[in-house]
């Protein structure tokens, strides 16, 4: 059974016979296999859909995509009623497209992220599922249909991506693996899912993720993890870099409470980002620095060289780890 009632989105969407669905900016294969399984869904059901996202196709497992998906919103045929589904993400400004862009009518948002956010004529939030790929699943299911081969593929990566393959999943989460294992059923193979998505490496990802490893610096008793990268590491290694990769890794050093990656850019800026695994709130850090994020995931914009910023965050590190511990 889904742990929610799915009937008045079905309803929704049965009013309906022509859909644009919309991602986030940066997607990943939570946001465009939701996207993807969604619109084969709807399509199967006879509806219209366009498919749109504003990329940019950073992301080396998702690059191939791209041809999937519009990379502007199009003009919908005057008077056609045109339902706007945002996955994945609740705000216009996450997709990437201006609101003024969107067909005129109505518009949905399924979404797993907590958000405090109004927008949507209909919205539909589940901050406990893991993945926007199972809500999908999940409507499907709740009217009454079975993912096809494809779908339960698309639907398979998300849940995937967005569980870090099922390390993700609290205990009291075990309807989200039955639903997973049904995927299973239609013929999904964890085995192939994974070569797919973490496989098909650059070697130069794998010495960036090297050059990082030789240059962390543990600070504050060892709760603090600080490393870097500039642009003679994306000249000399490629621009391809596996970031989930290079965060695991370091945050699963016995007692670093958080990580920060440096990424000395070329023009006196460097991109922060930044890991937690305690209750340190990193979001907190990013946002002193105009950035933001999560708790346990956040990123920021710092002016100067990798030895300024390096100063700056230690500081408010600093600041944190005593109000914390
Ligand atoms: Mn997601």
């Amino acid at each position: 059974m889904p742990p929610q009632n799915f009937r008045p989105l079905l309803d929704v969407i049965d009013t309906y016979t022509s859909f644009c669905i919309l991602g986030h900016m940066d997607p990943d294969m939570d946001c465009l296999g939701s996207q993807r399984a969604l619109a084969s869904w709807l399509k199967r059901r006879g509806k219209t859909v366009v498919l749109c996202s504003f990329g940019p196709w950073r992301r080396e497992d998702v690059s191939s995509w791209k041809e999937f998906f519009l990379s502007s919103i199009p003009d919908f045929p005057p008077g056609e009623e045109v339902l706007t589904v945002l996955l994945d993400c609740s705000s216009p400004e996450r997709t990437g497209f201006k609101e003024s862009d969107f067909p005129k009518g109505a518009t949905a948002v399924i979404d797993h992220h907590a958000t405090s956010g109004v927008f949507g004529d209909f919205r539909f939030i589940d901050a406990n599922c893991p993945s926007t790929t199972m809500l999908i699943q999940h409507l499907m299911e709740a009217a009454g249909d079975v993912p096809t081969q494809e779908e339960a593929q698309l639907l398979f990566f998300g849940f995937c991506t967005d569980t870090g393959f099922f390390r993700h999943l609290d205990s009291g989460k075990a309807q989200y693996l039955k639903a997973a294992a049904r995927l299973m059923e239609l013929g999904v193979s964890p085995t192939d899912t994974h070569c797919m998505l973490f496989g098909g490496r650059s070697l130069g990802s794998r010495r960036l993720i090297g050059r990082a490893l030789e240059r962390a610096e543990l600070h504050y008793e060892g709760r603090v993890l600080l490393t870097w990268e500039n642009w003679k590491d994306w000249r000399e290694c490629g621009s391809e870099r596996d970031s989930d990769m290079l965060y695991q890794l370091l945050i699963s050093i016995a007692g670093v409470e958080a990580v920060a990656v440096i990424r000395e850019q070329n023009d006196g800026l460097c991109i922060v980002n930044m890991r937690s695994v305690t209750d340190l709130d990193v979001s907190a850090i990013a946002e002193f620095f105009g950035g933001g994020g999560h708790r346990k995931a956040a990123g920021c914009t710092i002016s100067g060289d990798r030895h300024d910023a390096s100063e700056h965050l230690l500081r408010i590190f600093a600041d944190r780890l005593n109000t914390h511990s």
